[in-house]
């Protein structure tokens, strides 16, 4: 019989040794998050957690009342352990401060508690995505200078995926792992180690009905990815952004959703969306980019800031740049 590994387990045994306490824990309280969403959103088509919660939330998104639970679920499991200096989630307008009576820790959680929840009422894969900081300054209580950290200085990513089956995926900058959900242990298992991107790629991902809102170079690079130069590829795009990343990052592959004409800055938000999947796939030998330079050295200059977003195979995302090469200055 194969050896079974929890996160647990797994988590444990990999983490530096300066990691042993905090960061430790705060992955296990990610990953009991985690359990209790996927419990929630399996069964979200038979309680009365479907719909609207009739908010809008910082984006200007009618909230889906799984939006709002996700998030309650992430802040109320983090915001007592004394692990945390500060939180950010794309749910709520400021940074979320640790309340006075609690010991704050020395670790940053930025977060979509759920993404792609449009897709919710429709039975679609939706995801959890979180990246991982250390505080700047340890004496001092978490800040927006906690938060407003280049992706490439996160200790910690990664997403859970609820689809057919709830997997967690994460890193700590020693490789991608992957763990499934065992419903009824109640357990995630490691099912993929030392997740890579395979070579060549199977995917091409974007949202097509775009294509007369792109700039050139954009359009110049998706006429390419569908023509003879390019590797033969397949086009999927189900329009959550972790099930479109999870399929590439299993299969290989590009995703990408550009910025528009009268929209440069495209729509995924780079603190907890762009940045921890950056972590990811750069771990996993791909690579990330706004177009022009690497998701991981962007700078951060506000919460919800969006950037455009190409991510996946290392010589698909460099094609992109290219092509934005190629145009500039025209
Ligand atoms: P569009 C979901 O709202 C989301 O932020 C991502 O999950 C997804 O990749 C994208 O939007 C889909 O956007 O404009 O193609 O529907």
């Amino acid at each position: 019989m194969s050896k079974i590994v929890t996160i647990e387990r797994f988590i444990f045994e990999h983490q530096p040794d300066y990691a042993r306490g905090e960061f430790t824990n705060l992955l296990y309280d990610i990953a009991l998050s985690a359990k209790i969403i996927s419990q929630k959103t399996n069964r979200a088509g038979l309680t009365e957690i479907l719909g609207q919660a009739g908010s809008v939330n910082i984006q200007g998104e009618d909230q889906q009342k799984l939006d709002v639970y996700a998030d309650e679920i992430i802040f109320k499991l983090n915001d007592h352990t004394g692990r945390l200096c500060v939180m950010a989630s794309e749910e709520r307008e400021d940074i979320i401060g640790i309340p006075e009576p609690y010991k704050k820790g020395s670790y940053v959680l930025v977060y979509d508690p759920l993404d792609g929840s449009s897709n919710i009422d429709v039975n679609v894969s939706i995801g959890t995505i979180f990246g991982i900081y250390r505080c700047r300054e340890y004496d001092k209580r978490g800040r927006i200078e906690d938060i407003l950290q280049p992706a490439r200085r996160l200790v910690g990513a990664g997403y859970v995926l609820y689809g057919s089956s709830t997997m967690l995926v994460y890193t700590t900058g020693t490789g991608v792992h992957g763990f499934t959900l065992n419903p009824e242990l109640g357990e995630f298992l490691l099912s993929h180690e030392n997740m890579v991107l395979p070579d060549p790629p199977s995917y091409f991902s974007v949202n097509h009905a775009y294509y007369s809102k792109w700039e050139k170079p954009v359009q110049a690079y998706t006429d390419w990815l569908q023509g003879p130069e390019s590797p033969k590829m397949s086009s999927r795009y189900i329009g959550s952004l972790v099930a479109d990343f999870h399929r590439n990052l299993l299969r290989g592959g590009v995703f990408y959703y550009p910025g528009e004409i009268n929209k440069p800055e495209g729509k995924i938000r780079l603190l907890y969306e762009a940045g921890p999947l950056a972590l990811l796939i750069d771990q996993a030998g791909g690579y990330a980019s706004n177009g022009c330079k690497p998701i991981l050295d962007v700078e951060i200059e506000s919460l919800h800031q969006r950037t455009p977003f190409f991510i996946g195979n290392r010589s698909l995302v460099h094609q992109a740049e290219m092509f934005f090469q190629q145009y500039s200055g025209k």
